[in-house]
């Protein structure tokens, strides 16, 4: 059993990371760069450690600095969080060749599912369903064309080292494919060093739907059911909820033990999620991702369970803490995020946070590292909190998400509040009826209104 964990991380992720630590009796290791020497997760670890300034490249993505805090203060294992260094296979590998242990998949199947031509093709052959196209890479624009030309346009080209939105070209017809083509392969080249593209039929009007995955790294492995996360701004989600308003109980049940099947298969150890677009009916796999989300707690909300604890435990060698049977779907949860920027442009809003007040109350979580008097720095990302609300069902929770916003007080800084203000007066929302476009459409409305 670990005695000692070093979360490689900051801001809210660390925090509940340090808080399933304490509940564990795992004492906790902080780093943090020179500017988040103040911040909350320095004063809820156990120890923390200044790994360096304020650029993540020289802190929180520097390997030495993390690697020689574990050596100073005995830490054994690392948590990544998300983002940092959380898929970085070869941070795995230094892990450990020191002997540590990193709280996550191996370094494998980190590299497995960052390559997304060979995810895809190890996709396909766990009998995965997968969005038609290339049989793994496109090496030609005349090759582009053949499979363009067999599974009919409109097609997007793909970098395999992209993901995450990174790297996508639209071909609506044939006149598009050579311009679409060499600016696909120039940009992933300039963007990842690597050229290698592959070829997706594109689809019109899906949704995202995300599902949880949890492998014990022995074979064994479950699914925690679907995320519908089509709510998103330039490729950031903004809301997310589970489960799907768009899947039943059978619908979850078939493609949740495709994915626990697949998963188990290779031999998985730990979170992972399995992202699809979902459209007609039809479940199509795009990415798979090796990590905790951000978006995990409703997962947590709606089946009773703590998922960083199980990725410790199983990061130890213990069996997971539930079998697929006893994992209940229980209610609606919906996550919103909390940024720090400025409505309507989203432009980063960092600086001096006046009062802070977090909701509470039934079926309320507040995942934050704020306080009153923080002062948000301009380097990270601009989450600043996640609201997480639990209701016997959607209606439940949508009431639950007003009352919860109008609890929620962050004053001296701008931030995201308004817009989800905005979003429970909609129609649509209410109804569950979006898609991945849903949101850039509303928010072309609001702006031309
Ligand atoms: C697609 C697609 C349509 N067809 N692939 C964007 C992020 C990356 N994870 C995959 N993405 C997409 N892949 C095919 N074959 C549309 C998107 C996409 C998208 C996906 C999920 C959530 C939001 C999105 C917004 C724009 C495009």
């Amino acid at each position: 059993m670990f005695d000692k964990i070093l979360i490689a991380n900051r801001g809210e992720i660390a925090l509940r990371v340090i808080r399933a630590c304490r509940e564990m009796g795992i004492r906790s290791v902080a780093v943090h760069s020179t500017a988040d020497a103040d911040a909350m997760h320095v004063r809820l670890a156990d120890e923390a450690v200044c790994i360096g300034p304020a650029p993540a490249s020289q802190s929180y993505l520097s390997v030495p600095a993390i690697i020689s805090a574990c050596e100073i203060t005995g830490a054994e294992a690392i948590h990544p969080g998300y983002g940092f260094l959380s898929e970085n296979a070869a941070f795995v590998q230094v892990v450990e060749d020191h002997g540590l242990t990193f709280i996550g998949p191996s370094a494998e199947h980190i590299r497995t599912m960052g390559d997304k031509i060979t995810a895809k093709e190890t996709m396909e052959a766990l009998g995965v369903p997968c969005v038609p196209g290339s049989q793994g890479g496109v090496a030609s624009l005349d090759e582009a064309r053949q499979v363009a030309a067999e599974i009919g346009y409109p097609v997007l080209i793909k970098a395999t080292a992209g993901g995450g939105g990174r790297g996508m070209k639209l071909a609506r017809t044939e006149s598009d494919l050579a311009h679409a083509w060499s600016t696909a392969r120039a940009e992933a080249k300039a963007a990842f060093g690597n050229d290698e593209v592959y070829l997706e039929k594109y689809l019109g009007q899906p949704r995202h739907i995300e599902i949880q995955v949890f492998g014990d790294g022995r074979g064994g492995a479950v699914h925690l059911g679907e995320r519908d996360c089509s709510l998103q701004r330039r490729h950031q989600k903004v809301w997310e909820e589970a489960p799907g308003p768009a899947i039943d109980a059978a619908t979850r049940a078939e493609i949740g033990r495709t994915c626990a099947e697949a998963v188990g298969r290779i031999g998985y150890r730990g979170a992972g999620t399995i992202e699809f677009l979902y459209e007609n009916g039809e479940f199509y796999f795009i990415e798979m991702n090796t990590r905790l989300q951000v978006e995990h707690p409703v997962t947590e909300a709606i089946f009773g369970v703590d998922l960083v604890r199980e990725q410790i435990r199983v990061a130890q060698g213990q069996a997971l803490s539930f079998a697929q049977d006893e994992l209940l779907l229980n209610g609606h949860a919906i996550e919103v995020r909390i940024n720090a920027e400025k409505l309507p442009t989203f432009s980063p809003s960092p600086g001096r946070v006046g009062t802070y007040h977090a909701p509470g109350g039934l079926g309320v979580r507040m995942d934050s590292a704020l306080y009153s008097g923080y002062v948000i720095p301009p380097y990270y990302d601009s989450l600043i909190g996640k609201l997480i609300v639990h209701g016997r069902d959607r209606a439940e929770a949508l009431a639950r998400l007003r009352r919860a916003l109008v609890e929620l007080v962050v004053e001296g800084v701008d931030t995201t509040v308004p817009l989800f203000h905005a979003l429970l007066d909609e129609p649509d929302i209410h109804a569950g009826a979006y898609d991945i476009h849903w949101l850039e459409g509303w928010l072309e409305d609001m702006a031309a209104a």
